[in-house]
């Protein structure tokens, strides 16, 4: 790949903590989300009929009734819609992963509770919710498989008829020296971490208006999704049209999280009856659906084993991961779990390595990506650090430093083949140490002792977070895409530009971010940059927001396209000022600057200017320049990127009640060149309360039979302010050497440091008592129950 440019100088619009200029629109009632969309003459609501089992066989579906009550346009079901949608065949070319088929609906059985069975249109969307109610389904009730003990057990029943067994995938890894590294260890150390079923819980849930153009032909899905071209694609090659059938129009979206990526089954059905009735069809998604019938994600038991050395070094490390996905493995069941095993060596110096994944399919919601896929990830090695400190009779700290990555090292190729670039993990650690003040800390913690009412305990995690994920990661775990993203810049001839790209924002403040990437490239002033994004006609054709991406495959794409473009303005500037040659020229700010043998001088010139020239007066421009300005580019992240931060955690556990009280929170963090500290801070504090809201209180839970328990944000508890500390956070900003102006992406590693340093410091109090936490979440409930030795409930 060609050299990329360095990080820009001082002054640059990059590492501004400019305010976010979407927010006077969202915190004064005025942003626009699909929901403040009015409803255009003749639409039609939607309501679907889901099953109450867990696992059931469809009999007949009298609907009647529901057809007859006033409003109703229409009752569709799976087998109506299986003539008009076609199914979703999972079949990459991985060894281990079993092909899957998904119709739109299910015509046989319901295999989780929340599944959709019938779709219900009407004039009113209580007409609807009435009708769906008066639809008879003759249910024949089956078994249901609510673990991976049930799925796994040998003569389980199979979720899916059509496969061999539930375990739907198994990928197996070693290094050719593991079995030499544990032959000569010292010791081997065994830990297990439990993490439990979650869901994303955007504060809007989802919601969908679909408009059918008869005459044109042509689709109009108004929907809030973080990926507005695959999403699009998707759907048109579903529905059996064309691409250019299609328009997606992303409104404002109140959190996505992973779950708004590409069309779901609601998503095709409501498109679907669009069409088919040609009128327009809107659906509004309830928060119990969300809850418990959309994605879910998170369920994993992970144990390792570390062979060590006296001295805390360790020679080799296995994992095995057992994964429940539920009910469908629709997105790649391989790639979310895989990234946990992947990434798990995390920080540390770990050569020999080998691993065995499993994803098991059973009668509950089905698993998608959420944000950290690989949010255990770094609980299981930090926690696999603490196991070993405690085996070996050695401070937690030392053990860490004595295997963390030094820059010596870098570029590290890990055991699985990544490539580290750029990361500090001994630099965040020891920021942490200090910053806590560890060592006064530990003799505090001594000082009280275990008999005290209240157990101290002190979490470390360090994270290695991947982002940015590459073209030929996609390819190893078989999703089909690629790693790049496309930007488009345009110039008017006022001088206003207009920045775009395939991404689309949920919270993350792009119309501030990616007009600083496109102006920092650019040379323009930020103000006169314009971000418009999330309309599949009109931004190019883009890969979309997950995956920590935004920032290095998006803001590098802008920022590139600026740099272009700016090639482009100084040559004109030259031209306009009678220059051989543009060599001495430079555009800040949007104005033409000349290199003089001390400093730079003002020519007189503005970005407005050569726009203006360029639009409306091309004679000017020249020999071989054509008229205009816009720069269309698309830029592909030459490998995964790597970010890392180390969060560090007090809590206090009161022995009677179990209850966890945060006393301080902290974490250092390095991604690159951050293009706006404020968002970037922000990002760290929105994905750090996740994962700690995850490992205190959240739980997607399920009954034995497979019956959903959590419904309603009474039962599906998410952490509030009052919950959360604060965030005492600090910054190593080293640029990246092989990504545009040395940016990281960084919005995920917060969920994997939260879970990590909680998870340990609760652990680390718990220790002193013999008692240990195997699996989240941390609610005084199970701490309590840990304290006084009883299972794990
Ligand atoms: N940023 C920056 N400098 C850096 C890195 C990031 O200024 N060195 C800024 C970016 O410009 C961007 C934001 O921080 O505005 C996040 O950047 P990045 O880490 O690249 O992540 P993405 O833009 O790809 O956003 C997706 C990411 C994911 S994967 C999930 S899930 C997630 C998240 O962002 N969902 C969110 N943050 C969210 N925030 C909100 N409010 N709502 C969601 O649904």
């Amino acid at each position: 790949a060609p050299p990329l440019p360095p990080p820009p100088e001082a002054g640059s619009p990059l590492g501004r903590p400019l305010r976010r200029r979407e927010d006077r629109r969202l915190l004064t009632g005025e942003g626009r989300f699909t929901e403040d969309i009015a409803s255009p003459p003749g639409c039609l609501h939607a309501v679907f009929l889901r099953s109450p089992h867990a696992h059931a066989g469809i009999g007949a579906i009298d609907a009647a009734a529901a057809r007859a009550l006033p409003g109703v346009a229409a009752v569709l079901t799976g087998r109506d819609l299986a003539a008009l949608v076609a199914p979703l065949r999972m079949a990459p070319p991985i060894e281990g992963l079993q092909p899957m088929e998904m119709p739109v609906l299910p015509v046989e059985a319901a295999r989780f509770v929340g599944d959709p069975v019938a779709l219900v249109l009407a004039e009113t969307r209580v007409a609807a919710e009435d009708a769906a109610e008066l639809v008879g389904i003759a249910w024949d009730p089956l078994p249901a498989i609510a673990s991976v003990a049930d799925a796994a057990a040998p003569e389980a029943a199979l979720v899916d008829p059509a496969l061999p067994s539930n375990r739907v995938s198994l990928q197996t890894f070693a290094t050719p020296g593991l079995e030499a590294a544990f032959a000569r260890a010292d010791r081997v150390v065994q830990a297990r971490f439990g993490q439990q079923r979650q869901t994303h819980a955007p504060m809007e849930p989802r919601s969908a208006l679909a408009l059918w153009d008869n005459g044109r032909q042509h689709l109009t899905m108004q929907v809030g999704t973080q990926a507005p071209h695959p999403y699009r694609s998707a759907l048109a090659v579903r529905l059996g049209l064309k691409e250019w059938q299609v328009t997606v129009e992303s409104p404002e979206m109140g959190g996505g999280f992973g779950q708004k990526i590409i069309p779901l089954r609601e998503d095709l059905c409501i498109a679907a009856a669009a069409r088919l009735l040609r009128r327009p069809v809107r659906w509004r998604e309830t928060r119990g659906e969300n809850l418990t019938a959309v994605l879910h994600a998170r369920e994993e038991v992970v144990t390792t084993r570390a062979a060590v050395a006296a001295d805390g070094r360790i020679l080799g490390l296995t994992c095995a991961i057992d994964a429940d996905f539920g009910a469908w493995s629709f997105f790649p069941a391989n790639y979310m779990a895989r990234v946990v095993a992947m990434i798990l060596p995390g920080p540390y110096r770990i050569r020999d390595y080998g691993y065995e994944v499993s994803v098991w399919l059973t009668n509950k919601c089905p698993s998608g990506p959420m944000r950290a896929p690989m949010a255990i990830t770094s609980w299981v090695m930090e926690g696999t650090m603490d196991a070993i400190a405690r085996a070996l009779g050695l401070d937690p700290l030392e053990v860490r430093r004595c295997n963390s990555l030094t820059e010596a090292d870098l570029p590290w190729i890990t055991a699985t083949g990544e490539r580290y670039d750029a990361v500090t993990p001994l630099a965040t650690l020891e920021a942490v140490a200090e910053q806590l003040g560890y060592a006064a800390l530990r003799a505090e913690q001594a000082a009280r002792g275990p008999a005290a009412e209240t157990l101290l305990g002190i979490g470390l995690c360090t994270v290695v977070e991947s982002n940015t994920y590459s073209s030929a990661f996609y390819r190893a775990a078989g999703i089909p895409g690629s790693g790049h993203e496309v930007a488009s810049l345009r110039i008017e001839p006022s001088g206003a530009v207009i920045a775009s790209c395939g991404l689309m924002g949920s919270g993350q403040g792009y119309d501030t971010t990616l007009a600083q990437a496109a102006a920092a490239g650019l040379g323009a002033a930020v103000e006169e940059v314009q971000v418009q994004i999330g309309n599949s006609d009109t931004a190019p054709y883009g890969m979309g927001s997950r995956g920590a991406r935004g920032a290095t495959a998006g803001g590098g794409a802008l920022y590139l396209a600026g740099l272009k473009l700016k090639a482009k303005l100084l040559a004109i500037a030259a031209a306009m000022l009678d220059l051989n040659s543009a060599d001495a020229l430079e555009l800040r700010d949007g104005v033409v600057l000349r290199r003089l043998a001390e400093g730079w001088a003002e020519t007189g010139l503005t970005l407005a200017q050569l726009a203006r020239t360029a639009h409306l007066d091309p004679l000017r421009l020249p020999p071989g320049l054509e008229p205009g300005l816009h720069q269309i580019l698309a830029y592909d992240p030459p490998g995964t990127t790597y970010t890392n931060s180390t969060h560090a955690c007090a809590v206090e556990v009161e022995r009677a009640t179990g209850t966890v009280r945060i006393l301080r929170y902290m974490a250092a963090e390095d991604c690159g060149t951050r293009i706006n500290p404020m968002v970037v801070a922000g990002q760290t504090h929105g994905a750090t309360a996740m994962g700690l809201s995850g490992a205190l209180l959240e739980h997607a839970a399920y009954g034995t039979d497979g019956q959903a328990l959590a419904g309603s944000f009474m039962d599906y508890a998410i952490a509030r302010a009052d919950d959360l500390p604060a965030f005492e956070l600090s910054h190593h900003d080293t640029p990246n050497p092989r990504t545009p102006a040395g940016i990281k992406g960084m919005s995920e590693g917060g969920t994997m440091g939260g879970i990590g340093a909680l998870m340990n410091a609760v652990n680390d109090a718990l220790a002193q008592v013999g008692a240990r936490l195997e699996a989240q979440p941390a609610t005084p409930a199970r701490v309590w129950a840990a304290l006084r030795g009883a299972a794990d409930p």
